[in-house]
């Protein structure tokens, strides 16, 4: 169940409760409040276990989020092919609801994926990339990316085990979904404004935009970038190299 949007389980919508008698909405509300505790803890009990399992690697995770069609496994497939040629070890998780094209998009290139489909979930969560980490080999000194699901909202409250989310953001979406999605924006530890050679084709202040990124996360870098042209690829190459140094 999601804990941010509820689905799965119609059980956590308010609207229910008003069906029952006096003082017995409080304790639903009780309950769920304790069920979506539990459930966070649970998840970040597993995060923590992931993250330790990495580290003792050294292997950077990079958690990918977005609204659908971004451009997410496009840059995937454009980044994983560079990390390739420098002998770096990569592997992928790739998230979505149903089928597995983004994983053989991944494969195509030579390196592993694995895809998890979520049904009807709207976000990964720790223990599907634990679980999913059994079916990928160490990657000592190397890079997992993990492609969440395409949506802006629920991701942002999962901690996957990752070193950092890096969030997707496209030039076709509109300059305002910073602000009407800032916590996905201030989870962020680096933005990537992706599709940039569209720019000249399409309604998008780059200068605005920026602006309601900084208004609600005044740290995170941010790239322009096109996985068409390759153009901000080195900037994002390097930031991937530094992280890896870090981990
Ligand atoms: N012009 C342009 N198109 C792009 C770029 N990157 C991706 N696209 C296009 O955007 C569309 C969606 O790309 P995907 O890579 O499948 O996007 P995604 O975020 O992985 O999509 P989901 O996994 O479904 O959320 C495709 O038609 C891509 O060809 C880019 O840099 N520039
Ligand atoms: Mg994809």
């Amino acid at each position: 169940m999601c804990t941010i949007c509820g689905c799965e389980s119609a059980q956590t919508h308010a609207p229910h409760v008003h069906d029952h008698p006096h003082g017995e909405g409080d304790h639903v509300h009780a309950r769920v409040l304790q069920l979506e505790q539990d459930i966070l803890a649970g998840n970040q009990h597993m995060a923590d276990h992931v993250r330790a399992h990495l580290a003792s690697q050294h292997t950077l995770a990079l958690n990918l989020v977005s609204s659908p069609g971004s451009g997410k496994t496009t840059l995937l497939v454009e980044t994983v092919t560079r990390l390739k040629a420098q002998q770096r070890p990569i592997a992928v998780i790739e998230g979505d609801q149903q089928t597995s094209f983004d994983a053989e998009r991944i494969r195509a290139t030579g390196v592993q994926a694995v895809q998890i489909n979520t049904g009807k979930g709207c976000h990964l969560d720790a223990r599907m990339v634990h679980d999913a980490l059994h079916d990928l080999p160490a990657l000592p000194h190397g890079v997992l990316m993990i492609e969440n699901v395409g949506n802006l909202v629920c991701p942002a409250g999962f901690d996957l085990g990752e070193h950092a989310k890096v969030l997707v953001f496209s030039v076709t979406e509109g300059e305002d979904k910073p602000l009407k999605y800032p916590d996905m924006f201030q989870a962020a530890g680096l933005i990537l404004l992706h599709k940039c050679d569209l720019l000249p084709h399409v309604r998008f202040d780059v200068d605005r935009a920026l602006a309601f990124v900084r208004q609600v996360n005044p740290d995170a870098p941010v790239i322009q970038l096109s996985s068409i042209t390759g153009e901000g690829f080195e900037g994002w190459m390097h930031w991937i190299d530094t992280q890896c140094a870090a981990a």
